[in-house]
């Protein structure tokens, strides 16, 4: 068994994956396991996607498109064009064929080797662990659970009935397919009917500090949270643990977290993200934009630390990482 590496991160997709990219410009990769979301999963032509592990993955080797923040630089998009040719003919029940989630060429290769070995009987984490390797990464990247998870996003019935008719609908269409442009009535997360490996309950509890990476509150770290036992644990450990708001100024640098807070009745700001982390994180990195927030972020019960959030440059990124551990390390 191999024993818990000294940093641990709860991560979702884009803005954790930057955030893992500038924390490994300031510590060696092997002290840091990444624990990510799969909430987001999806099958689609029968290949298991999971885009917060790969969107980390990618962004570790320094394969992502820059521009897109998912999927891989200089992709090419063949096999969805031919797709495309069959989307025209299937009947009205089916979904063969879908092209609304761009799945580009070499990407695909990725969802075919993890879609197979699942297959054959490893577990997400064996398979994560290879496909990391594959790309050269010393992080370990562990997925939250070993069980499927869905996050399903409740919408207006007359905008998305969903399968079953009550606008129940998945992450991905919610995100990609509807472009996160409805408004959002409820989540209901998978994760809570399901657990999380003993390699992250492990990692949890016992690395020298837990850091929440600039991602969605409900949605990327929400289902995390979820997993029986993770907030209990992280509640226990609170004072070493750091989170960076992911909102500056009141909005989110990308997608919908703003708008999603706002609809579960959060405050969509800094202060809303200090009172969501305040039972599990004693500290909370706020974006020097907020600073005029800090007292009222102190009076949720979680210490805040104002610096420059904005990875726009790696010199910036790696401050708030420093800023970050040092905040945990306290
Ligand atoms: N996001 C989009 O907005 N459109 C897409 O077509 C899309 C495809 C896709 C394929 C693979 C992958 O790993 C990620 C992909 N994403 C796409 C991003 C993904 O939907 C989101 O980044 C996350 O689920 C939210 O964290």
């Amino acid at each position: 068994m191999s024993s818990t590496r000294p940093i641990a991160v709860i991560c979702g997709g884009v803005g954790a994956a930057r955030f893992l990219r500038a924390l490994l410009s300031v510590v060696p990769a092997s002290d840091v396991t990444a624990i990510v979301n799969t909430g987001d999963d999806t099958v689609l032509h029968g290949l298991h996607i999971s885009p917060d592990l790969d969107t980390v993955t990618y962004t570790l080797a320094a394969a992502i498109d820059p521009t897109r923040g998912w999927g891989l630089v200089d992709e090419t998009w063949h096999a969805m064009e031919a797709l495309g040719r069959y989307e025209q003919r299937r009947p009205s029940s089916s979904t063969a064929g879908a092209t609304w989630f761009g799945l580009g060429d070499r990407d695909l290769a990725t969802h075919l080797y993890r879609t197979a070995r699942l297959a054959e009987g490893a577990t997400l984490t064996e398979v994560t662990a290879e496909i990391a390797s594959a790309w050269g990464l010393d992080i370990e990247i562990m997925p939250m659970s070993d069980e499927p998870a869905p996050t399903r996003v409740g919408v207006d019935p007359d905008v998305d009935p969903g399968p079953d008719g009550d606008g129940l609908i998945s992450f991905q269409d919610y995100f990609v397919r509807h472009r996160h442009a409805i408004d959002t009535r409820s989540l209901d997360l998978g994760a809570a009917r399901v657990h999380p490996t003993d390699a992250v309950t492990r990692t949890i509890r016992d690395a020298d500090v837990v850091l929440i990476a600039p991602s969605n509150p409900l949605v990327s770290i929400g289902p995390i949270r979820a997993l029986p036992g993770i907030d209990g644990l992280l509640a226990a450990r609170r004072s070493s643990v750091a989170a960076v708001s992911p909102l500056v100024g009141g909005a989110a640098l990308k997608g919908p977290a703003d708008r999603m807070m706002l609809n579960a009745g959060m405050r969509p700001d800094s202060v809303g993200v200090a009172a969501a982390y305040a039972p599990i994180a004693g500290h909370l990195v706020i974006d020097t934009v907020d600073a005029h927030l800090a007292d009222e972020v102190a009076a949720q019960g979680i210490s805040p630390v104002v610096t420059n959030t904005i990875m726009s440059d790696p010199e910036v990124a790696a401050a708030l990482a420093t800023s970050t551990l040092a905040a945990a390390q306290h």
